[in-house]
């Protein structure tokens, strides 16, 4: 039997794999309509619009590709319409991101930025979402009381209970959550109109059954995932993000596996000093995710030096993940602009829109941050707005760029005579140095620049950076814990999210770290990959110790 066909508007502004595998994955086929030649979607019985990026570029996409009337032709005739992130945005009147740009104007009300002075901006994450108005045991779209969905964006449709009775009048029913202070819109029903702030392609199972649910068109749902007893209201509402992190490389037999080392050393200390193998990545990242991880990122550690970009072996390891984590995948190692074999020239722009066709929602960038970041300190803290950093996140959103960054910990005996961020340390240094500060390297370790890890963050923040893979070299592999100093360091130098990274052993590691840090996110590797512990395990660790994580029913 034929399958059913949904259409998917493809503004070509970010990852719409993962929504394509997500509908297949259900059962449907997915055909994408990029521009409208005839003018006309009169042959579209399902039809989604995802966004990413700039809510005034994707606007005017939507315009200048024809797409404005024959949406509200399609509205008006009753056939079903799902917006998600800035396509929900669209719906809006218009956008603090770009004012000059005017939105469909369906829902009145406009856009703002988050308040970033007692959180992180963007908001990058797992929320609830409350439906306003729904029963006990009956939800809207499988929008679960229970259930968290995955955010990311830095605007949003922020409401006063004014706002929420006007709309309401209006005949909106809306389902809203809450980042820090403040309650903003995460989705909006009216008829055949349905529009996600958040991610349901990237939100597991939940955000699954909420695809089917639209997709089945069954709006009144029965409740499956109950709301748990609140162990902890964290101070912005998000759970505490657990990622798991794949260093990958090929081997000396040309395969490319998963490894892991200590302080960046990744061959095995006996046995002829081969490359450790600790499995296949796509495997890996598969079982990563259904044991409840809330992120996976790749890190490609050598960068395969000798292939044509296109053919980069990681983009297939990105492809064939996307197929089956449906949670954020992010991928960094060899973005920036590179030269092929054959003497072409690709800018880092074009390298990163490969990896998110492939799959991927974010890219990381190690050591072309570094170079950004000297230069635009040798540029008087000026912008050029041609570091791939910009170029990437101008195109897609500054939530779609993480900067990667390895410091070692170097030790001062006179802060004075430091150029750089200095912290007093808990742990004095071999000749009893009281003072540090991190310093950064690139090329996995092997460079060492005339720069401090806070100051690099800084630089990276204002080039349009949206996270900081915060990794640490000395406690890298260690298994003794995060470097709580390195973290709050950086914590009190950006607003962007941090995500510690580097040391964890034992589940009760991620749980110091939220304890006595206020970072965003926490990743492990080795403790993994070794199979010490499950992600399952560390979670359920962390929430019998009071803290609140994202538990998917089916986590393994
Ligand atoms: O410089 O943009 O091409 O990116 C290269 C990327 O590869 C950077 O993100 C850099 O951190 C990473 N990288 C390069 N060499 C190594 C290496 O190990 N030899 N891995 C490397 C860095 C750090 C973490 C690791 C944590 C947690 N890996 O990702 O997973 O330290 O480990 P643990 O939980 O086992 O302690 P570019």
């Amino acid at each position: 039997m034929a399958k059913e066909v949904v259409h998917v508007i493809d503004l070509e502004s970010g990852n719409l794999r993962s929504l394509q595998n997500a509908i297949e994955h259900l059962g449907y086929e997915v055909e994408f309509i990029r521009r409208l030649e005839d003018g006309s979607l009169r042959h579209v019985q399902k039809l989604i619009l995802p966004g990413v990026g700039n809510f005034g570029h994707f606007v005017r996409e939507l315009r200048a590709r024809g797409f404005v009337e024959p949406l509200i032709e399609y509205i008006d005739s009753g056939r079903p319409l799902m917006g998600i992130c800035v396509g929900l945005q669209t719906f809006f009147k218009r956008s603090e991101e770009s004012p000059e740009v005017q939105g469909l104007g369906l829902v009145d009300l406009d856009l703002s930025r988050f308040d970033d002075s007692d959180k992180s901006v963007p908001e990058i994450g797992w929320n609830c979402v409350r439906v306003l108005g729904s029963e006990d045991d009956k939800t809207l779209y499988a929008m679960d009381p229970g259930s968290r969905f995955y955010f990311v964006h830095s605007y949003a449709g922020i409401v006063s209970s004014e706002d929420i009775d006007r709309l309401q009048n209006e005949g909106w029913t809306l389902a809203v959550a809450t980042y820090g202070l403040e309650t903003f819109i995460a989705a909006v029903v009216k008829n055949n109109i349905f529009a996600t702030q958040f991610h349901p392609e990237k939100s597991g199972i939940a955000g699954l059954r909420l695809i089917e649910s639209f997709l089945k068109q069954e709006k009144d749902t029965t409740i499956v995932n109950k709301a748990l007893d609140d162990v902890e209201k964290t101070p912005t509402g998000l759970t505490r993000r657990v990622i798991a992190c794949l260093d990958v490389r090929t081997n000396d037999n040309g395969d490319l596996v998963v490894t892991k080392g200590d302080q960046y050393d990744v061959r095995e200390k006996s046995d002829g000093g081969d490359v450790r193998n600790l499995g296949k990545p796509v495997e890996m990242a598969e079982k990563y995710y259904r044991q409840g991880a809330d992120e996976v990122t790749f890190l490609n550690i050598t960068s395969f030096r000798n292939s044509p970009v296109k053919d980069a072996p990681m983009l297939e390891v990105l492809r064939l993940a996307a197929r089956t984590c449906f949670v954020p995948l992010t991928v960094g190692g060899g973005i920036k602009d590179v030269v092929d074999p054959d003497g072409t020239r690709i800018p880092a722009l074009e390298v990163a829109s490969l990896y998110f066709r492939a799959g991927a929602d974010k890219v990381s960038i190690g050591s072309d941050a570094v170079t950004a970041a000297e230069n635009f300190y040798a540029n008087g803290g000026k912008c050029t707005g041609t570091t791939p950093i910009e170029t990437i996140s101008k195109a897609y959103g500054i939530q779609a760029v993480v900067i990667s960054v390895d410091p070692k910990r170097k030790y001062i005996a006179d802060p004075a005579k430091c150029n750089y961020n200095c912290i007093e340390t808990k742990f004095p240094g071999p000749h009893g140095e009281k003072y540090c500060y991190y310093q950064v390297t690139s090329q996995g370790g092997r460079k060492v620049h005339e720069l401090g890890a806070y100051e690099l963050c800084q630089a990276c923040e204002k080039l349009g950076a949206g996270e900081v893979l915060l990794n640490c070299i000395d406690k890298d592999g260690t298994n003794s814990g995060y470097d709580f100093e390195l973290i709050n360091q950086i914590k009190s130098a950006v607003s962007i999210p941090v995500i510690a990274s580097s040391g964890a052993g034992k589940p009760e590691h991620f749980e110091q770290v939220f304890k006595n840090t206020s970072v965003d996110a926490a990743l492990g590797a080795g403790m993994f990959h070794r199979g010490e512990y499950t992600v399952k395990q560390v979670k359920d660790y962390m929430r019998e110790h009071g803290l609140c994580v994202r538990l998917d029913e089916q986590m393994e």
